[in-house]
């Protein structure tokens, strides 16, 4: 079954900007995955410790027939080839962040992927790039985008040129 996956990415290291649009054609080389949209970049400062340097995000939407946690694994395959070295500290500066936001209809509580990504709601980072993509967009549990929107000011994020 073809499902409808968003992916946050993120990155703050070795130049940002080059590392989101290696990981954009990463993305558009998965087997049984189509890229189909992907957002503008946006800039912003960290949020978490503030002693690291300023993101850059954007959101892409797959369709794809791939099951979650074999997603997952070619995404964890593409932030370790970008360079993506886990540390001990959270939130800490990294080359090459891919979150799956959203993955059709579906709710994950498993041991390695909670689906929608817990953070989403608030980020703006995650939710005005996201929101380029699907604004009529409605999470598995009923709310809405445009509602989260409403709460989460675009304060914050500058909108870079592609
Ligand atoms: N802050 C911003 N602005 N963008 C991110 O992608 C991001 N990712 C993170 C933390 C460290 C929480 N802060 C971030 O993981």
């Amino acid at each position: 079954m073809m499902e409808r996956v968003y992916i946050g990415l993120g990155s703050n290291l070795a130049e940002p900007l080059g590392q989101l649009q290696a990981a954009l054609a990463a993305l558009a080389a998965l087997p049984q995955t189509r890229l189909a949209a992907t957002s503008s970049f946006y800039a912003s400062d960290p949020l978490g410790p503030a002693d690291q340097p300023r993101y850059v995000n954007a959101v892409a939407a797959l369709d794809t027939t791939l099951e979650p946690l074999a997603l997952l694994d070619a995404l964890q395959g593409i932030e370790q080839n970008q360079g993506r070295v886990r540390k001990a500290e959270r939130w800490g500066p990294r080359t090459l962040d891919l979150d799956i936001l959203l993955f059709g209809e579906r709710l994950l509580d498993e041991p390695r992927l909670q689906v929608p990504h817990y953070h989403m709601h608030a980020r703006a980072f995650v939710l005005y790039p996201l929101a380029e993509l699907a604004p009529d967009l409605q999470l598995p549990d009923g709310r809405l985008l445009s509602a989260l929107l409403a709460q989460c000011p675009f304060e914050g994020l500058e909108r870079l040129q592609a």
